[in-house]
């Protein structure tokens, strides 16, 4: 995995049509709505909805997923109302749909 990402974190795309070598979720998303797109959308076309899915895409992979990953390592009796909770409460509250 380091050999085609050096952080070995995974997924990771090997594109070998473009030579590319693609990191990061939302990163292989956009690669594969510019270069591959199907019938349905990866990315919405609406430029302030686009904003939003970026918006949730970030907020869930720095924030949530870190927050439930701590949690995970919590010892069972500790976990996971709480902690989860509070994640969830904090993406709730981040990625609301804007007031209109
Ligand atoms: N920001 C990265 C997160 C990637 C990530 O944390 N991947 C985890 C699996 S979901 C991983 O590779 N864990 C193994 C490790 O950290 O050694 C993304 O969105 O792709």
């Amino acid at each position: 995995m380091k050999t085609l990402w050096p952080l070995g974190k995974f997924p990771v795309l090997r594109d070998d049509a473009r030579n590319r070598t693609v990191p990061e979720a939302s990163i292989i998303i956009e690669h594969l709505a510019q270069h591959y797109p199907g019938k349905n959308r990866l990315v919405p076309a609406d430029p302030d909805l686009a904003t939003q899915a970026r918006l949730r895409d970030r907020v869930y992979d720095l924030y949530g997923e870190h927050a439930d990953r701590e949690d995970r390592h919590r010892p069972a009796a500790g976990r996971p109302a709480r902690a989860t909770h509070a994640a969830s409460r904090r993406r709730g509250r981040c990625c609301a749909p804007p007031a209109t």
